[in-house]
């Protein structure tokens, strides 16, 4: 991935879905060879500001007054670096705290080594990743490939627990040579009872056309584990979600159990095999459900339309946002 389409991936982030309303039958991954990522070892920089939300909730953000609840999708290939120029624009001291990836302690994103930032103040946090190999005593290191996120580890406790119930998390993804790379990625956050730290019952809803290569992202944070589900579709229960081939001895799934800071994430296509519809994913432990930790994945066909969804009838605002590829 070069430089201009790392940024525009980035500095995309939570730009609305919806120019997926305009993606054209033709432009769908799956009857074509699918895009894979590069090899990585660029050094990359961005900006992230901490913010306050109008609505009393706490976000990250690209830019200034754009912060968003997740936080904006951060993607890396194997062997990049990212330095983070991080400004607290929020009168309460706040972090960036990663997993997954290689930091030094400096930038930890904790109090306990003062790698946090104070209202007002700004700090760089560096992560690096590396690809897997061969260590000198024989053994396997493993690569930095993988579903991660980073979260605030201050506000309200030396461990966040405020600010992740505020909304202070986001996701990240390290890609290897060769991955596959979807069409838009989507983010699914269960924080306690609630999805991306939304009303209960109200999605976030994500949409795209039959065919589609589409890549979610799931993190959980706050008291509770959940299991997560989505209907119609079902990917492998490895790094990527998708089976290398036909003696991939992975699980295939459509069910994943998942506690506080774990990630994962797959790719479906669209609607395959199924074809489109208001396919529902939710936490299955059915109290959860009941109490509204449920969304859409509104998959529709080529002229846009959905068979037996009416979004009047489900009372729905529109469909939250995503990061296009
Ligand atoms: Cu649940």
């Amino acid at each position: 991935m070069d430089r201009r389409s790392f940024n525009r991936r980035v500095l995309l982030g939570s730009a609305a879905v919806a120019t997926s309303l305009s993606v054209a039958p033709e432009a769908t991954s799956a009857t074509g060879p699918a895009k894979t990522a590069p090899a990585g070892g660029e050094v990359r920089r961005i900006k992230l500001y901490a913010e306050k939300l109008a609505d009393g909730q706490m976000g990250y953000g690209l830019e200034k007054g754009k912060a968003t609840v997740p936080g904006p999708l951060i993607e890396l290939n194997e062997g990049d670096t990212l330095h983070i120029e991080f400004e607290n624009t929020m009168d309460v001291a706040v972090s960036l705290h990663v997993h997954g990836l290689d930091y030094e302690i400096t930038s930890d994103g904790t109090k306990l080594n003062r790698s946090h930032v104070e209202p007002g103040g700004t700090r760089t946090y560096t992560w690096r990743t590396h690809a897997p190999g061969r260590r000198k005593d024989g053994t396997w290191r493993a690569g930095s490939a993988g579903y991660w996120h980073y979260h605030d580890h201050v506000v309200g406790t030396d461990h966040g627990t405020q600010g992740l119930q505020k909304g202070l998390y986001g996701p990240v993804i390290v890609r290897r040579k060769g991955d596959v790379l979807p069409d838009r990625t989507h983010t699914v956050v269960f924080n306690d009872m609630l999805i991306n730290n939304r009303p209960p019952h109200s999605g976030p809803d994500f949409e795209a056309t039959v065919g589609d290569r589409v890549e979610f992202v799931v993190i959980t944070h706050g008291e509770f584990y959940h299991t997560f589900h989505m209907h119609g579709h079902r990917w492998a229960d490895n790094r990527t979600g998708m089976l290398t081939g036909p003696d991939d001895p992975s699980q295939v799934i459509d069910n994943k159990i998942t506690g506080p800071a774990d990630s994962f994430g797959f790719q479906v296509i669209a609607g395959e095999g199924v074809g489109a519809g208001a396919w529902m994913y939710h936490c299955h432990v059915q109290s959860h459900s009941d109490m509204g930790m449920v969304g859409l994945f509104l998959v529709k066909k080529p002229d846009g339309t959905i068979p037996g969804y009416d979004p009047h009838e489900h009372g729905k605002e529109p469909p939250g946002g995503g990061h296009e590829h």
